[in-house]
C-alpha cells in the first residue's frame, strides 16, 4: 500500500530482492491469464507488474522498448511488414511505428487486461495503437502463428514475459521454428533473452535452439535498472537468404521520422548504443556458444 516499498522476489532470481517504493496503488485485477498490478512509484513513475516481475516503469522503459525494437528494425533496409508478440502494453508499437518504411505492424497479445489497463495508465506506450498501421490480434502467440502464412514478415519482435505462466513455450523450439517459417529470407527476429547474470544457462538454451533454426545468431544487451540485476539481453537471428551484419546498422533512425503523433525523441537508442550492445563480457562469451 502507499509509503510501502514493495519487494520483488521469484524463483527466476533466487536469494535476492528488488524493491520500489510505492506512491500510490492504481490498480490491481486479476485477469484470465495473471495478476496484474499498476502504482505510482516515487523515483520510476507508474510501474506495470504482471504476476509479481516489473514488467515497465515510465523512467526505464526507453532502454528496453527502443533497444529491442531498433536493434532488429535498423539491422536491414526499410523494413515494411512486422509482428509483435506480447508488447501488450504498446512500447514496441510506438518504437515501430518511427519508421516510415513500416506498412503493416500486426500485434499478438494473450492478455486483453493489459492492453486495457496500458491505454488508461501509460499513454505514452499505448500510443502505438492509435497508427493505423498497426493490427491487434488478442491470442495467443502460439496458436497465431500456426495460421501465419510462410515468408510474411520482415521482423518479428518477441516482446513477451519470463517463461513462467502464459509465456512458457515461447522460449522452446517448436515456437522458434514457426517464427522462423513465418519471417521472409534475409528477416530478421529479436527475442526478449533474460539476464546474463540470473540466466546464463537459459540463454544458452535459447541460443542453441536458434543456432538450429536460424542463419545467424547474436546476443545484445541494455540496462533497464527496474529489471532483475539492471540488465536484460536480447537474442538476434536472421533467416538464411541475404546476410544480415546486426553489429553495424544498416539503417539508422536518429533522424526523426515519426508520424505527427509520435513527437517523442529517442531517449537511449543510437547507433553507438547499438553497436556497443553486442559487447559481450569474458564470462558470457566463455559461457554461450555464438559462433
Ligand atoms: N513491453 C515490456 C513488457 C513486457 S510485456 C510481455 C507481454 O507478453 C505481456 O503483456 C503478456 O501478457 C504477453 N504474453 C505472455 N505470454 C504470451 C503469449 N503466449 N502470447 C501472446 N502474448 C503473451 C515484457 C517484459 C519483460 C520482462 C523481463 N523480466
Amino acid at each position: 500500500s502507499s509509503g510501502e516499498v514493495v519487494y520483488f522476489n521469484n524463483p527466476m532470481w533466487p536469494g535476492e530482492a528488488h524493491s520500489i517504493k510505492v506512491e500510490k496503488k492504481l490498480y490491481e485485477e486479476k485477469s484470465n491469464f495473471q495478476e496484474v498490478l499498476v502504482f505510482e512509484s516515487l523515483t520510476y513513475g507508474k510501474v506495470l507488474v504482471l504476476d509479481g516481475i516489473v514488467q515497465l516503469t515510465e523512467k526505464d522503459e526507453c532502454a528496453y522498448q527502443e533497444m529491442i525494437t531498433h536493434l532488429p528494425l535498423c539491422s536491414i533496409q526499410s523494413p515494411k511488414t512486422v509482428l509483435v508478440v506480447g508488447g501488450g502494453d504498446g512500447g514496441v508499437l510506438r518504437e515501430v511505428c518511427r519508421h516510415s518504411s513500416v506498412t503493416h505492424v500486426d500485434i499478438c497479445e494473450i492478455d486483453k487486461m493489459v492492453i486495457d489497463v496500458s491505454k488508461k495508465y501509460f499513454p505514452e506506450l499505448a500510443v502505438g495503437f492509435e497508427d493505423p498501421r498497426v493490427h491487434l490480434h488478442v491470442g495467443d502467440a502460439v496458436e497465431f502463428l500456426r495460421f501465419t502464412p510462410e515468408g510474411k514478415y520482415d521482423a518479428i519482435i518477441v516482446d513477451s514475459s519470463d517463461p513462467v505462466g502464459p509465456a512458457q513455450e515461447l522460449v522452446e523450439k517448436p515456437f522458434f521454428v514457426t517464427l522462423a517459417k513465418a519471417l521472409r529470407p534475409g528477416g530478421v527476429l529479436c527475442n526478449m533473452a533474460e539476464s546474463m547474470w540470473l540466466h546464463t544457462h537459459l540463454i544458452q538454451d535459447m541460443i542453441s535452439i536458434c543456432q538450429q533454426t536460424f542463419a545467424s545468431v547474436r546476443y545484445a544487451w541494455t540496462t533497464v535498472p527496474t529489471y532483475p540485476s539492471g540488465v536484460i539481453g536480447f537474442i538476434l537471428c536472421s533467416k538464411e537468404g541475404p546476410p544480415v551484419d546486426f553489429v553495424n546498422p544498416i539503417n539508422p533512425i536518429e533522424i526523426f521520422e515519426g508520424t505527427a503523433k509520435y513527437t517523442r525523441e529517442l531517449r537511449f537508442y543510437n547507433s553507438e548504443m547499438h553497436k556497443a550492445a553486442f559487447a559481450l563480457p569474458a564470462f558470457l562469451k566463455r559461457e554461450v556458444k555464438l559462433l
